[in-house]
Order: C-alpha cells, then sequence, then structure tokens
C-alpha cells in the first residue's frame, strides 16, 4: 500500500487553525458521504445539552463531557464490502463512562456500533443466550450464576439512561466519527469549560477519500492491489481551536514502543493545546497510563488486577477540570 504521509507542522498559533490543516478539514467535511440520521443527531444532542446544562448542583452547572470510544473503520469500497479498522475494544471508553456518570458527570458516548458498553463489562459476550433461561411455562429467567452481573447491569444502566444523564451515540466509520464529533462539540460550546471532551476512540490516520474510492467491490482479478490512501486531517486542533474552544480537552497518545510514547505524547498536549493527554502503551493499556499536562507527567496504576487504571485516571481528571473551570471563571 501506499500511503501518503504528509509530514505535520508544527503549529505555533494559539488561536487559529493552520492553513493547511484548514484547507484539509474544509475539503474532508466536503466530500464526506451525507450523515445519515443528521437531524435526529442533532436534535438527540442538543435536546440532552439543555437538559443537562440547566441542572445545578453545589459545585455549579452539571458537567458534561463526551467519551468517544472504540476504532474508526476506513471504507475501501463505496457500496462497503471491505474496510481497514483497528483493535480497539472499547474497554476504555465505556469504563470511563462509569467513572464519570459516578463522579457527577452527564455523558455522551459515542461508541462504535458494537464494541463495548458502559454497565455491561461484567457480562459474558452473549448476554441474551447465556444470562437468560426459557422456563417450562415459557417465561424468561435469569441464570442464578449470572443474576449478580445483570442485576449491576441493570441498575447502573437505567439509572444513567432514565436520569437522562447519558445519551449513547453510534457509529462505524470515520466519515460518521468526525461528523457527529464536530456536531456534538459545536453543541457543547454553550456549555463554556464545562464541557470536557474525553478522546478514547482510536481513531484512523489514514483514509481513502469518498470521491476517489471505487463504488463497487474491487476485484481481485486485477491483481495485487495499490490503493494510496491520504492523511485523516488533524481535528484536534480544529476541535480545540474552533468547534468549543473553552472545553476542556483530553485526548490520548497509543504507541507499542514505550522509547516513542512520552516524547510523542508531550508533542500532541503542545501541538494540539490539549489541556491532558493520556499516553498508554497497547500491552499494558489496563494496568497503568501515564497522565502528560503542563505540570508534568504522572504514573497512574489499577489498585490491584481487579480493578480499574479508570478509576485513579477520571479522578486526577475531574479534579483538573475543576481547577480549569476556577480559572477560567476567576
Ligand atoms: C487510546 O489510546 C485508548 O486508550 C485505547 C483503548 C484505544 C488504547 P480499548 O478501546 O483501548 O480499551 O481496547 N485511544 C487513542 C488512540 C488514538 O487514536 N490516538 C491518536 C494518536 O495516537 C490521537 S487522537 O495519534
Amino acid at each position: 500500500m501506499d500511503v501518503v504521509n504528509n509530514s505535520d507542522t508544527m503549529d505555533n498559533n494559539l488561536d487559529t487553525v493552520d492553513e493547511t490543516t484548514s484547507v484539509q478539514v474544509k475539503s474532508f467535511f466536503e466530500t464526506a458521504p451525507i450523515l445519515k440520521d443528521a437531524n435526529s443527531i442533532t436534535g438527540k444532542v442538543t435536546r440532552f445539552i439543555d437538559q443537562n446544562s440547566s441542572i445545578s448542583g453545589n459545585e455549579g452547572p452539571r458537567r458534561v463531557v463526551c467519551v468517544t470510544s472504540g476504532g474508526t473503520t476506513v471504507p475501501l469500497e463505496q457500496r462497503c464490502v471491505r474496510y481497514i479498522d483497528n483493535f480497539s475494544s472499547g474497554h476504555r471508553g465505556a469504563t470511563s463512562t462509569e467513572y464519570f456518570l459516578k463522579a457527577g458527570y452527564s455523558v455522551i458516548f459515542l461508541y462504535r456500533r458494537g464494541t463495548c458498553q458502559p454497565y455491561c463489562r461484567s457480562l459474558p459476550d452473549d448476554p441474551l443466550l447465556e444470562c437468560f433461561k426459557l422456563t417450562g411455562d415459557s417465561r424468561i429467567e435469569v441464570r442464578e450464576s449470572h443474576s449478580e452481573a445483570v442485576k449491576s447491569t441493570l441498575s447502573g444502566h437505567h439509572a444513567a439512561v432514565s436520569g437522562g444523564f447519558l445519551l449513547k451515540l453510534p457509529f462505524t466509520t470515520i466519515f460518521e466519527y468526525l461528523q457527529i464529533l464536530r456536531l456534538i462539540a459545536t453543541s457543547m460550546k454553550n456549555l463554556g469549560p464545562n464541557a470536557m471532551f474525553y478522546l478514547a476512540a482510536a481513531v484512523s490516520d489514514f483514509y481513502v477519500p469518498w470521491e476517489s474510492m471505487a463504488v463497487h467491490k474491487i476485484q481481485s482479478a486485477s491483481g495485487p492491489l495499490d490503493m494510496r490512501l491520504a492523511q485523516v486531517p488533524k481535528m484536534l486542533s480544529v476541535l480545540r481551536k474552533e468547534w468549543a474552544p473553552t472545553a476542556f480537552c483530553v485526548s490520548f497518545k497509543l504507541e507499542t514502543d514505550t522509547d516513542i510514547l512520552l516524547e510523542k505524547a508531550g508533542t500532541a498536549l503542545k501541538r494540539y493545546k490539549m489541556h491532558a493527554v493520556v499516553a498508554n502503551e497497547l500491552s499494558t493499556r489496563k494496568e497503568v497510563v501515564i497522565l502528560v499536562t503542563n505540570s508534568g507527567k504522572v504514573s497512574v496504576h489499577r489498585e490491584n488486577d481487579r480493578s480499574d487504571v479508570e478509576s485513579p485516571l477520571i479522578k486526577q481528571l475531574v479534579e483538573k477540570h475543576s481547577s480549569y473551570i476556577k480559572e477560567i471563571n476567576a
């Protein structure tokens, strides 16, 4: 595969997106396939934000976080038969959502269809088939062995959804993901510093632009496949500078080579003006992450192998978000 890898130019301007990124972003959205159900998604997001921003507690207006989760796909054909995917299970996003809800945040959970869902971690992979059984008189019963897991899933999920604190929005492709993220971000702009972005989704770096994509299934009879992938424009700087400039932004940096992880995380922090970057290595990502901010780097570990690294991580981020809100409002 011939990968087009335009090297990033360091963007030194604090307030505006550099010209090249701006052109790439514009072209990405102008040529992307139209987002299905855009009106319905906009309606859901607007209602959710209106309802939650009108709730006030001891610490001011209720905070709203957009948690992104799972991996984006890159279609290779417009009538898609094949696509490029990545490893992300959505565990990080789903688990973090539970801890944000527990900390009193409302959550817009932007997740890849079919990946992990909040409160469902303790359920078996096929809950309907394994958790339930049919009784002799055709009623459905929870199997004793799974009743605790089902109870905690139902009660957690019910409290969040029926309370109106959790909005779940699915995506599959990179085109859907970025269009919905933009829609959410521009709607969250009015929340000012009470908004947070927690960008845990594994977002494709390369894609096939819609207009240069084969319409029908690519034929194997033509021999080996040469394909040109363009670079996905760096949306983090646009999110930060244009879509929701006063929101608290946390991005993730994933590497498999620990020697370059912290350097790359530090660069992302500065280049995209993030408030925090969570650095993680593929094989240890459930045990330890490193929280990189302007005040330094802190390792965050899970307490034991039955606990979640997201618990101390979200605690620290909530504290940092509180300081940020105070600073902005001072
Ligand atoms: C992460 O680094 C997440 O922590 C994981 C979580 C994807 C590793 P799982 O879903 O894994 O629980 O299986 N997410 C961000 C990865 C990413 O695409 N980062 C971009 C980059 O590294 C910046 S936005 O360039």
